[in-house]
């Protein structure tokens, strides 16, 4: 089947893109296009139409091409083509037209866009900039600060917006091609100019300079860490004062400075990832889902809030289950002022909250919970309580509801052991804020049936999720791996460190925040509460949480009383360094023995990251994780790991997995083998010298 076809259509050559699933500019594609504006030069077509079959214009260069040794036409040589014709050329959009996409539009003379189309440059999402003109065209056509808006952003656009700014010129509704046809015909017979982006010069002028100053900072900010955002910022700069060739000279080189580079490739594995995480190996594609119209959730309190807002968000109903009417109206208030933010930022109308509510109702009687399709338990974090009420929702709900936990620890197969219908049980474990994080780990038991968790991994992607399969275990990927993670911090922080140095060299590392400053956020009672369950032997070394138990037992909760690791502004939250910390830290190093030493940053980085990988890896042995991008997916929708690093194994192996296995060896050596006994796979591969990449595609 050929990507390109061409063909005159009452006067005008139509070039019809067929590249599914989302026209990615192919070399076919790309060469295609090539053939058919140099043959329409030369034929009776008074203008060219450049239209797509299927979903979507072309949404981009073909990233699965990234890497690979380039096969001309180039895009910038097809884009040549296209700019160089003496015929109008018209680009005709419909869906979404990105990165590379959208720049051919650009190139094109007139663009003409249905109504529901969106444009878009969000070749920063991947670590990149616009490689192929977006930098130099779009500031011309938009301006400068709507360029840098779109650009750094990534964000897509409307037609009827990119029409006000000047990226499209015509917005039309029905049937594109005809539109498009007719369009071209009459630009025809006005014998319209051959319009192009780059006759139009940018004059330099005073003000720019505090703009780009400005836009530097605000980027230096919001993309902490991150070379594509700056590159992009010099990039429309360059297309300021001189010809559009030298602008695209520095495009260039900044494109290939990012395209060689390690962040983007960890952006790219990241895209692929995610999509890769949906998939569950050896399910059939074809597994038949249960319908999901109706939702109930057990518990109103900020998770169950924040779980019945997903589902309203999309239309579906929820009702919401609480002990009584007071914890039901404290439930809504929270939702209430969840969605009232969420208008607050523009994110949402009133209209839409007013909608969204209305799918929310409410009870204190489970049978209320009699005709829904499935059941989500948000209560606390207790196996003995969840078991009970599973007991309760087996005898309430119809026969097929999937029951689900939004346990984050607890045994799946001991909640679904106190139902008669197991194989209905799934995890379906949500992050917190669960109306804004991003992550969902579904978890399957091991009684789980296949139609569950297909069902639960789609009607993941319908409420706006990531989803990731995972094994049952005490922590399953996330809150498993972060364990050791948690206990390295506790260990330099009695062995040497301060909570500051800590949290600066994890954040200054890309984290979105350090982890006792994550810990002060959450609040320290909660682990201090989930311990006084445990034995001894359970609970583990006493280094690794004296100190936060001394913490709580001094009323120091975290952000929620003031103070913690770090006290607190109580009306900004602004988080400042406390020598009283120091005190309890001393102390308890006393009582442990412990003779503190300065500790390096290298040395804390090493050991909290090290320690991610060695657990992941374990992971991936006991098959809890399919494939190590998922626990990338999980680490970078989850928990505040930078996207720019890919995730602990993608990092791992741009580390090399022989320096991670020999550090891990020193570390053994030194701080004993009961935490850092390294793992089997991750010795195997390091020996063997490979990827955990390799290892996943063998
Ligand atoms: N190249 C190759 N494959 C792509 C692709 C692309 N650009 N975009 C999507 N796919 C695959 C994807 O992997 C999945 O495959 C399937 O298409 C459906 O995607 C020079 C250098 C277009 C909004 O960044 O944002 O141009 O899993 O599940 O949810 O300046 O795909 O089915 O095997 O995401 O409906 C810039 C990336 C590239 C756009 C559709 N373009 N794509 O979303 O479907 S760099 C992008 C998307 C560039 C130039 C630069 C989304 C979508 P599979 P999907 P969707």
């Amino acid at each position: 089947m050929s990507v390109t076809t061409y063909e005159i259509i009452d006067g005008i050559g139509v070039i019809r893109l067929n590249n599914p699933p989302v026209n990615a500019l192919s070399h076919a594609l790309r060469d295609g296009i090539c053939k058919a504006v140099k043959k329409a030069q030369k034929d009776a077509s008074k203008a060219i139409v450049i239209i797509c079959e299927g979903r979507t214009f072309i949404a981009g260069a073909d990233i699965t091409e990234f890497g690979k040794p380039p096969k001309a036409p180039s895009l910038p040589d097809m884009l040549n083509v296209i700019e160089s014709s003496n015929k109008i050329v018209v680009a005709a959009i419909h869906g979404t037209a990105l990165g590379g996409g959208f720049e051919t539009a650009l190139t094109a003379h007139y663009r003409i866009a249905l109504n529901s189309a969106k444009v878009g440059l969000p070749e920063v999402k991947l670590g990149l900039l616009p490689g192929a003109g977006g930098t130099q065209r779009t500031p011309r056509l938009a301006g400068i600060e709507p360029a840098l808006d779109m650009i750094t952003s990534g964000n897509p656009i409307a037609a009827a917006k990119a029409e006000k700014l000047g990226l499209v010129d015509c917005v039309v509704e029905g049937e594109l091609l005809q539109g498009a046809i007719a369009y071209a015909k009459s630009l025809a017979a006005d014998k319209a100019q051959l319009k192009r982006a780059r006759d139009i010069e940018i004059k330099p002028s005073k003000s720019q300079a505090l703009l780009f100053e400005r836009y530097r900072a605000k980027m230096a900010k919001r993309a902490r860490g991150q070379k594509a955002p700056q590159n992009i910022i010099a990039c429309v700069e360059a297309a300021i004062g001189q010809d559009m060739d030298a602008g695209l000279k520095t495009e260039r080189e900044l494109f290939m400075e990012l395209m060689t580079g390690p962040q983007s490739a960890a952006m790219r594995h990241m895209f692929f990832a995610e999509r890769q995480g949906a998939k569950v190996d050896g399910l059939a594609k074809d597994t038949a889902l249960r319908p999901i119209n109706k939702v109930g959730i057990i518990g109103a309190g900020t998770m169950g809030g924040g779980i019945a807002m997903n589902f309203a968000n999309v239309g579906i109903p929820v009702t919401l289950i609480e002990v009584n009417q007071e914890g039901l109206d404290r439930g809504m208030g929270i939702i209430e002022k969840n969605y009232a933010i969420t208008v607050s930022k523009g994110k949402m109308s009133e209209a839409q909250k007013a909608n969204c509510l209305k799918l929310i109702g409410g009870s204190t009687h489970y049978d209320a919970l009699a005709d829904v399709d499935l059941v989500i338990e948000a209560v606390f974090e207790n196996v003995d309580i969840k078991k009970e009420v599973f007991s309760k929702l087996d005898a309430v709900c119809k026969p097929g509801a999937i029951l689900a936990t939004n346990t984050s620890y607890q045994d799946i197969d001991a909640i679904a052991g106190a139902t008669s219908r197991p194989a209905d049980v799934i995890g379906l474990h949500f992050f917190s804020p669960a109306n804004v994080m991003k992550l969902l780990e579904v978890v399957r038991g091991s009684a789980s049936a296949d139609d569950v968790i297909a069902t639960s991994m789609a009607m993941a992607k319908t409420i706006r999720k990531v989803p990731v399969l995972a094994g049952n275990c005490y922590g399953f990927i996330g809150n498993r791996m972060l364990r050791p993670y948690g206990r390295e911090a506790q260990l330099c922080l009695i062995e040497g460190a301060s909570p500051e140095q800590i949290d600066k060299v994890m954040q200054g590392w890309g984290m979105a925040m350090g982890p006792l400053a994550v810990g002060d956020l959450a609040g320290l009672d909660i682990g201090y509460k989930a311990r006084q369950g445990l034995s001894a032997e359970q609970k583990g070394d006493p280094k690794s949480y004296c100190i936060a138990d001394a913490l709580v037992e001094m009323g120091r909760l975290g952000q929620k009383s003031g103070s913690g690791y770090y006290k607190y502004d109580p009306a900004t939250r602004a988080r400042h360094n406390d020598p009283e910390v120091m005190k309890v830290v001393e102390q308890q190093a006393k009582a442990q023995g412990i003779a503190r030493r300065a500790i390096s940053d290298e040395e804390i980085l090493e050991r909290l990251t090290y320690a991610w990988i060695n657990e992941g890896a374990k992971i991936l042995e006991e098959g809890i994780a399919q494939r190590p991008s998922d626990i990338d997916v999980v680490y970078c929708f989850g928990y505040g790991f930078p996207a720019y690093r890919g995730g602990p194994m993608h990092y791992a192996d741009h580390i090399g997995l022989d320096k991670v296995y020999k550090r891990i060896c020193e570390f053994a050596k030194q701080h004993g083998q009961a935490n850092w006994a390294p793992a089997k796979l991750l010795k195997q591969l390091a020996k063997e010298g490979k990827t955990f990449a390799q290892w996943a595609a063998r």
